[in-house]
């Protein structure tokens, strides 16, 4: 019985680089030192503590991918992936963290900030000093974010921003929200730092959530909010601005995702293992056997895949629907093995303690954010078909 004959089949650990091999164990390391023994509080009493955003910074997972600057490390989006990865072995929701304020947060900051935004926000955001949102998605406005209502008119040196955004990521305990507006001048979409103690600003919470329960999702409520003009975004308008953070993001999750189907596959064999009915061990049964073996199969040439979409990324080829293809895969997959997985541990798989449940519940909100998965496979019509089928 060694790990090494089925758990990396097809040898991705081979294209990785050293310094790939050497953050993913980091990575590993924090995960189950740091957010493990905090998991089954943060998603029973949906509790999320902030200073996890500094112990993230101090382990260098913020921002990770921006180029050695600002307090950043630069390493390889192959990386950033394999940092999902490990982090999603145990929440979903840390990894929702990571990834909003990385992907969602710094990375428009860096594309897109003046030099003087950059020194500003980035430092803290990389320290975890300081915690992003981003806010596109409206209460009308989800898979459609384009037809956005949130409005900002120019007032000179400010802008007066008003209108709500609704789901947001860490919305209630977050610094610094990132919001997508029409300015009135030309209806085209900016983002707009809006710093916490803005009047006008509120961030209530969302109560009730089944999923993701260890990180927090709230509103962002915007009542004319006096945005200076030093805190517009100047290098991009229109849409191109949130998709470009969106693409890194996916990416992102399209890895974490099958480090929580990895996780649940390594509890449910190491179960099936222990459990004996019928006078022997679950996993001596075919049909178990059968289960984990379609588990696995998704999961290498799933990881594979995605490192391949990655390397394109590092080489400048990536397209955006190669990403949508990837995040589709991963998460759709990824639910469909946990709750298989669920399955195969009978009674004990509806109980937290033995994780399993948690990630089937967490999965279903991953395959719906960033796009819905419907989403997606119209993303990959288009490009078979050329016809948008989205209206
Ligand atoms: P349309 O709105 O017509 O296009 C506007 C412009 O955007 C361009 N574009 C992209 N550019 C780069 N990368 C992409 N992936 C892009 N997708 C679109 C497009 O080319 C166009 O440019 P231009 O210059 O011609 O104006 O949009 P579309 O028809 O191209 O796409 C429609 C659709 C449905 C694919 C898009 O609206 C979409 O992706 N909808 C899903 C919405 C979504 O993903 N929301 C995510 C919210 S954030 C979130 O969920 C965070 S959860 C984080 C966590 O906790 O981990
Ligand atoms: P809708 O768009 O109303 O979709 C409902 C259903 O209809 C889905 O099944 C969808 O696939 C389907 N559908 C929609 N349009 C079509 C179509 N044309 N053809 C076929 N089917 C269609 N947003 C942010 O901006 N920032 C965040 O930090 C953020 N964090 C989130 C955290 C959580 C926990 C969740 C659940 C969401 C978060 N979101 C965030 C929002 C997320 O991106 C949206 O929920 C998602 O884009 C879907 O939008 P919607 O919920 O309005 O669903």
């Amino acid at each position: 019985d060694s790990e090494a004959d089925w758990k990396d089949m097809l040898r991705l650990e081979s294209r990785l680089s050293e310094e790939e091999v050497m953050i993913k164990n980091a990575a590993a390391q924090f995960a189950e030192s740091e957010l493990m023994p905090q998991v089954l509080k943060g998603f029973r009493q949906e509790h999320f503590d902030k200073g996890l955003f500094k112990a993230m910074g101090s382990a260098g997972l913020l921002g990770s991918f921006i180029e050695g600057r600002y307090g950043c490390a630069g390493v390889s989006a192959t990386s950033y992936g394999l940092i999902a990865r490990e982090v999603e072995k145990v929440d979903s929701a840390y990894r929702s963290t990571l990834s909003v304020q990385s992907s969602l947060v710094m990375h428009p900051i860096n594309l897109f900030g003046s030099q003087e935004q950059k020194e500003r926000f980035l430092p803290r955001l990389a320290s975890g000093e300081l915690v992003g949102c981003f806010g596109l998605t409206e209460p009308d406005h989800g898979s459609d974010p384009s037809g956005m209502t949130t409005r900002a008119v120019d007032k000179g040196d400010h802008f007066t921003v008003s209108g709500a955004k609704n789901w947001i990521t860490n919305s209630p305990i977050a610094d610094l929200c990132l919001v997508w507006a029409k300015t009135d001048t030309d209806g085209k979409v900016r983002g707009f730092l809006v710093e916490r103690g803005m009047e006008g600003l509120a961030t209530p919470k969302i109560e009730g959530k089944f999923s993701l329960r260890a990180s927090p999702t709230g509103m962002i409520q915007l009542d004319e909010v006096k945005v200076p003009k030093g805190n517009v975004l100047p290098g991009v308008v229109g849409m191109r601005g949130p998709f470009a953070c969106l693409n890194s993001a996916r990416l992102g999750i399209a890895w974490g995702a099958w480090g929580a189907a990895e996780s649940c596959l390594d509890t449910t064999r190491r179960y099936t293992l222990d459990r004996q009915q019928f006078g022997r061990p679950l996993a001596a049964n075919q049909l178990v056997q059968q289960k984990m073996a379609n588990a696995l199969t998704e999961i290498t040439i799933g990881l594979n895949s995605v490192l391949q979409a990655t390397r394109m990324k590092e080489a400048g080829e990536l397209h955006s629907n190669v990403i949508s293809m990837m995040k589709r895969n991963s998460c759709s997959k990824a639910l469909d093995i946990a709750r298989i997985c669920r399955d195969m541990l009978g009674g004990n798989g509806i109980v937290d303690e033995y994780h399993v449940i948690r990630h089937v519940c967490n999965l279903e909100a991953v395959n719906t954010y960033e796009g819905t998965a419907d989403i997606h496979s119209l993303v990959l019509g288009r490009a078979l078909t050329g016809i948008p089928a989205f209206k």
